[in-house]
């Protein structure tokens, strides 16, 4: 692929935005092959994706020099990266993003997507989309206000700051913060040691965090019911309940 390149190490698929020259800056081949790359790590061998952009940005969101900006089918444009958010917290097993540099607009939208971030001591977040009179999209008025609160979320779309790292984990925008050039190495170990748990388990628990944004009690009750009930038919539950009187630790099948 020209925009992205993926490869796998033991369980884990790492995907790399590759357009480094324009800080990763999204245009549509970009998010065709990205969609391409999440379809594949739908295969049952990939138990965690690693989501890094190569270079020294994450991305810097929508490519503002792609010809056609402005005059675009918005439904099409649009489609493209509703199709990547969606694919991002629809695949049931987890997603870290290594976000070095900068993520901004649709380059933290989609970092926002993901369900862990890693972040560098310089890293720089911007929602950029009112700097450019545009409203957000990618989902990140559903991703943000749920992390960081709706008072914030305002402020941070609308006057649009370049929220440092350390302010991006206080606001839980970020789950660690490490030197700029461990943010990979970092990254790569959080999803390697995902990718040794209970897979199917973690699906499940995305699905349920996902569903409660939407549900009241009593549902999110009746949710975590049914879910429970799939997760302790697994066989990585039989596992985890045998490990632990054993005393040992567990050899999760992801299953
Ligand atoms: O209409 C729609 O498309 C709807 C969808 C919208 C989705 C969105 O994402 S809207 C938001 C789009 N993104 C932005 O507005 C951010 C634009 N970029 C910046 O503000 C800055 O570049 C950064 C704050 C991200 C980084 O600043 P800095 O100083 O570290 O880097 P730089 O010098 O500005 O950029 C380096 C190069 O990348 C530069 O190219 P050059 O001059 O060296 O040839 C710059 O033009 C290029 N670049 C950076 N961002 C983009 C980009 N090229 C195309 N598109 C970009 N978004």
């Amino acid at each position: 692929m020209a925009t992205i390149e993926t490869h796998v190490s033991g369980s884990v698929l790492t995907i790399e935005l590759n357009r480094p020259a324009r800080l990763n800056a999204l245009n549509a081949a970009l998010l065709e092959e990205l969609s391409e790359a999440l379809s594949a790590a739908e295969d049952p061998a990939v138990r965690a994706v690693l989501l890094t952009g190569r270079g020294g940005a994450f991305s810097a969101g929508q490519d503002l020099q792609e010809a056609g900006v402005g005059e675009l089918d918005y439904q099409e444009h649009l489609g493209r990266y509703n199709r990547v958010v969606l694919q991002l917290r629809r695949l049931p097993k987890p997603v870290v993003a290594a976000v070095r540099g900068v993520a901004a607009g649709a380059g933290l939208a989609l970092a926002l997507a993901c369900d862990l971030r890693v972040l560098g001591r310089d890293t720089r977040l911007i929602t950029a989309f009112a700097r450019i009179a545009l409203v957000p999209d990618s989902g990140m008025t559903y991703t943000l206000p749920r992390t960081v609160g709706w008072g914030r979320a305002f402020e941070l779309l609308a006057l649009s700051p370049e929220l440092s790292a350390e302010e991006a984990q206080r606001y839980g925008l970020a789950n660690r913060v490490v030197d700029e050039e461990r943010v990979f190495e970092e990254a790569s170990a959080l999803a390697a040691r995902l990718a040794e748990g209970p897979t199917r388990v973690f699906g499940l628990i995305k699905h349920a965090l996902d569903e409660s944004a939407r549900l009241g009690l009593e549902e999110v009750l009746e949710l975590e019911a049914q879910l429970q009930k799939l997760a302790g038919e697994g066989a990585d539950h039989e596992e985890g309940v045998r490990a632990f009187l054993e005393k040992r630790a567990p050899r999760f099948a992801g299953r």
